[in-house]
C-alpha cells in the first residue's frame, strides 16, 4: 500500500513537473527526469571558485538536490576539472594538448591512475574550461557520457558573435520576442538578473561576444550616459567570458562632437575618435569593438565625404588598435542605381580587398540580397582574399514567420556554410575561406542576428530557441551536421525519450524547406509584405518608392514567365561567381532547381527536371509546404503526453496560425502568378480559398515590428 501511494504521488509529480516549463531555462535543464542519466561521480577536484565549477555545481544540485562532494585524495569516479595551472592536471602531462587546443579549447577524458578511474575536464585557460563543463553536461544531458571519453575540442571561429538590433528606447528591431533584454531606462543602477543568464546561455553554447545595439545606430550609444549603462552589461557578462561591442554611428563626431564632419581624413574628427575609443577602454578594459553600417539605407558613412569604406574603416581600426579592438564593418550596402542589387556590395568591395588594416574584417550577409528564406552564397565569400570576411547570419526570422513559424535554421545555415565558392581551389566552401584555415587573418569571426528578448521563453516560439542554439554550435564547429544540433537541443530542451526525438527532428529538419516551399520556391525572393515583411504582397508596388525595394523587382513576373535574369544576358550577376560555379548557375540545364528564378527568367512551360512544366512546379511546390505544415501540426498532436502542457499548447497555437499563413502565402502568390501564366492550377491539388481581391487588400498593421 505504502509503496503504491508514493508511486501514485512520483506520477503525480512528474505530471506536474511535466506541466510546469515556461521555456525561460531554455536547453539548460537538469532535473533528474530531464537528464538522461544522472553519472556516478563520486567527488569532484578542482579549484571552487571557478565559473566552471560553479556551473558544474549548480547543474549537479539540480540533478540530485546535493553538491558533489570536494576530495584530495582521488576515489574510483572522481570528476577533475582544471585548468593548466592546476597541480593535479599538470601531473597528467596533457600541457602540450592543452595549448595546443588553445585558450578557448578543451579535453575531456576518461584516464586511469592505478585502479582509479577519473573523468577529467582540462584547459589551457578558463574560458575553455567553461566551455569544457558545458560539453560535459550537454553530454549528461544527452545520454552520451561513457566511461571512455577522449575528446579535444576548440572553436573553428575566434569571435562568435550575437548581433542585438536593439533600440536604445527599448524596440528591437525585427525582433519578435518582446521587449530589448537591455533595459537602458534603469541601467546603470538596476541590474536584471537577465543579463547573468543570458551569458551563462550563450558561454554553453560557446558564444563569447555580443553587439549590444541595433546597426542602424544612434550616436547618443557612445554618450558618457550610455557608455556607463554599458559598463555595468559588461560586468555583468564578463563572468561568462562574453565580450562587448558596439554599433556606432558614422556621423558621431559631428553630431556629438559638434565638429564641422565626420570626415575620416580629417585630423579633428581622427583624434575625436581616439579620444572616445580611449574613454570606452577606460570604462571597459576588455572592450570588443566597433560593428558599422555605413552608407547603406541612409546611413551616414565616408562616402558622405568621397572616402572609401576602407578609409572610414581605417580610421576607427586606427583608434581601435592600441587597445587590441577590432572594426567588423558591414557589406551590406547597395543604392538605386542600374546595377542589379544583388551585385552591388561585390562591386563596391572587391576592388578594395587588401586596402583594409588588419583588424578590420568585413561582415557580409549570407545572400548577396538580404537574408531571403533562400539565397545562394554571396559572391564575396572567396572572393575577398586579403582582408578578413565574416559571415552575418539571421537568427531572428524577418522573412520567415517572425516567432509563429517553426523553422529550423541549422539546415540554411549548413547548406550556405558549405557552399563551395571554388575560388583559388576546389574545395574553398564558404566556412573555409572565413574561419581562417583557407585565408589567414589575424582574427576570424561569425555574427548571428539574435532573436532574443524580454519574452519569458526568450524567443517567443519555443522553437525559435534551437536558432539560437544552432548558431553556437555552428559558430563553434560549422561541421557538425545540422541533424545531429537538432538531436541535442531536442534531448536537452525537451525530453530524451526517443518517441518524441525521433519525429520532432524530422520535423525540424524538413521545415526550412517547408517555409522555403510555402513562400518562395524555386529561387523566388523579396515578394514579402512592404515594410514589416511578413506574408505575401508579390503584387505590393508603393507609388515612389524605389524600385529595389518592391517585389516585381525580384519575380519579373509577365506573360512569358519568371525570374530574375541574372545570367550573362541579364544583369550578368553570374560572373561575380568564380568558375565553375559562375557557368553552373548561368545555365538554366545546370542551375539547381532550387535557385533557377533567382538567376534565370523561366518561361512557365519550361520543362523541369521530373518533367513538370515550370507553372506546376511551381503551384505543387506551394500545395507541398501546406501539406507540410498540416504534417507538422499532427506530428506535434501526437506529442502531447511527452510535453508539458504549457509548451505543448504554445507550439499548437502557433502552429495554426503557420498553417493559416502557409495558405496565405499559397493562395495570393499562385492568384497572382496565375494573372500571368494563364494556366490552370494542377487540378489534384486543393484549391485556393481565398480570392485575390480580398488577398491584396490586407494590410497588416505591424508597425511595432520595426
Ligand atoms: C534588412 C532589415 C532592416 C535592417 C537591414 C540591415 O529589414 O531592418 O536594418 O536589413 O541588415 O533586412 O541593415
Amino acid at each position: 500500500m505504502k509503496i503504491k501511494v508514493s508511486i501514485l504521488l512520483y506520477c503525480l509529480l512528474s505530471v506536474l513537473q511535466l506541466k510546469a516549463d515556461d521555456g525561460s531555462r531554455l536547453w539548460l535543464r537538469f532535473r533528474p527526469q530531464e537528464v538522461s542519466e544522472i553519472p556516478s561521480f563520486s567527488s569532484l577536484k578542482g579549484s571552487e571558485t571557478s565559473m566552471a565549477m560553479m556551473e558544474f555545481q549548480r547543474a549537479w544540485n539540480e540533478m540530485t538536490g546535493s553538491f558533489l562532494p570536494g576530495t584530495n585524495k582521488f576515489k574510483n569516479n572522481t570528476l577533475l576539472i582544471g585548468t593548466i595551472n592546476d597541480r593535479t592536471i599538470r601531473r597528467l602531462h596533457l600541457d602540450s594538448e592543452l595549448l595546443e587546443a588553445g585558450p578557448e579549447g578543451y579535453i575531456i577524458r576518461s584516464v586511469r591512475q592505478g585502479k582509479i578511474n577519473m573523468t577529467v575536464v582540462a584547459s589551457a585557460d578558463e574560458r575553455g574550461l567553461l566551455y569544457g563543463v558545458f560539453h560535459l553536461l550537454r553530454m549528461i544531458q544527452t545520454g552520451r557520457l561513457t566511461s571512455n571519453l577522449d575528446m579535444t575540442e576548440k572553436p573553428r571561429f575566434d569571435i562568435r558573435i550575437l548581433n542585438h538590433w536593439d533600440n536604445l528606447n527599448g524596440t528591437v528591431e525585427r525582433g519578435y520576442a518582446g521587449h530589448s533584454i537591455w533595459r537602458w531606462d534603469e541601467l546603470p543602477r538596476t541590474i536584471s538578473p537577465r543579463y547573468r543568464e543570458y551569458a551563462r546561455a550563450n558561454a554553453s553554447i560557446g558564444i563569447n561576444a555580443t553587439v549590444l545595439n541595433n546597426v542602424n545606430a544612434t550616436p547618443d550609444i557612445l554618450t558618457r550616459e550610455y557608455l556607463e549603462k554599458v559598463r555595468v552589461i559588461a560586468d555583468q557578462l564578463r563572468p561568462y567570458h562574453i565580450k562587448v561591442y558596439l554599433s556606432i554611428n558614422f556621423s558621431s563626431p559631428a553630431e556629438l562632437g559638434r565638429l564641422e564632419n565626420s570626415d575620416p581624413l580629417n585630423a579633428a574628427v581622427q583624434q575625436w575618435w581616439r579620444t572616445k575609443v580611449n574613454e570606452i577602454y577606460r570604462l571597459i578594459p576588455d572592450f570588443g569593438g566597433f560593428l558599422v553600417k555605413a552608407n547603406s539605407e541612409g546611413l551616414p558613412g565616408p562616402q558622405d565625404y568621397g572616402r572609401t569604406h576602407a578609409e572610414g574603416a581605417n580610421m576607427l581600426a586606427d583608434a581601435l588598435k592600441p587597445h587590441g579592438g577590432i572594426v567588423m564593418w558591414r557589406a551590406f550596402v547597395y543604392n538605386p542605381t542600374e546595377e542589379d542589387r544583388a551585385k552591388q556590395a561585390y562591386s563596391e568591395f572587391v576592388p578594395l580587398d587588401g586596402q583594409f588594416r588588419d583588424n578590420v574584417i568585413i561582415q557580409v550577409k549570407n545572400g548577396p540580397v538580404d537574408f531571403q528564406p533562400r539565397e545562394p552564397f554571396s559572391p564575396l565569400f572567396g572572393a575577398v582574399k586579403k582582408t578578413a570576411v565574416m559571415p552575418e547570419l539571421q537568427i531572428t526570422q524577418e522573412y520567415l514567420g517572425f516567432s509563429n513559424h517553426l523553422v529550423y535554421l541549422g539546415t540554411q545555415w549548413k547548406e550556405f556554410l558549405g557552399s563551395n565558392t571554388h575560388c583559388s581551389g576546389d574545395n574553398f566552401t564558404v566556412a573555409g575561406t572565413t574561419d581562417g584555415s583557407i585565408y589567414p587573418h589575424p582574427v576570424s569571426a561569425i555574427a548571428g542576428v539574435a532573436n532574443i528578448g524580454e519574452d519569458t521563453n526568450w524567443c517567443g516560439h519555443h522553437f525559435a530557441q534551437a536558432n539560437w542554439y544552432a548558431f553556437g554550435r555552428l559558430a563553434w564547429d560549422h561541421t557538425l551536421p545540422a541533424e545531429e544540433i537538432a538531436d541535442e537541443w531536442i534531448r536537452a530542451t525537451f525530453t530524451h525519450d526517443n518517441s518524441f526525438v525521433e519525429p520532432v527532428k524530422q520535423l525540424m529538419l524538413g521545415s526550412w524547406e517547408t517555409a522555403v516551399d510555402y513562400m518562395m520556391p524555386l529561387g523566388l525572393h523579396h515578394i514579402f509584405a512592404w515594410d514589416h515583411h511578413y506574408g505575401p504582397e508579390p503584387w505590393c508596388n508603393i507609388p515612389g518608392a524605389r524600385a529595389d525595394w518592391l517585389p516585381p523587382y525580384y519575380h519579373n513576373a509577365n506573360e512569358v514567365g519568371i525570374g530574375f535574369d541574372r545570367t550573362v544576358n541579364g544583369s550578368n550577376a553570374v560572373s561575380q561567381y568564380c568558375s565553375p560555379v559562375k557557368e553552373k548557375y548561368n545555365h538554366i540545364e545546370t542551375c539547381p532547381e532550387e535557385l533557377l528564378l533567382w538567376f534565370h527568367h523561366v518561361p512557365w512551360d519550361h520543362t523541369m527536371k521530373n518533367g513538370r512544366t515550370l507553372w506546376d512546379e511551381l503551384c505543387y511546390r506551394y500545395d507541398g509546404g501546406v501539406q507540410q505544415v498540416r504534417t507538422f501540426q499532427k506530428v506535434w498532436d501526437q506529442m502531447e503526453s511527452y510535453v508539458d502542457n504549457e509548451r505543448f499548447l504554445h507550439v499548437q497555437s502557433r502552429l495554426r496560425i503557420q498553417s493559416r499563413d502557409a495558405v496565405w502565402w499559397k493562395d495570393a502568390c499562385l492568384l497572382y502568378f496565375q494573372t500571368f501564366s494563364g494556366r490552370p492550377i494542377p487540378y489534384d491539388i486543393e484549391r485556393p480559398v481565398h480570392e485575390l481581391e480580398e488577398l491584396q487588400k490586407i494590410k497588416l498593421d505591424l508597425k511595432h515590428h520595426n
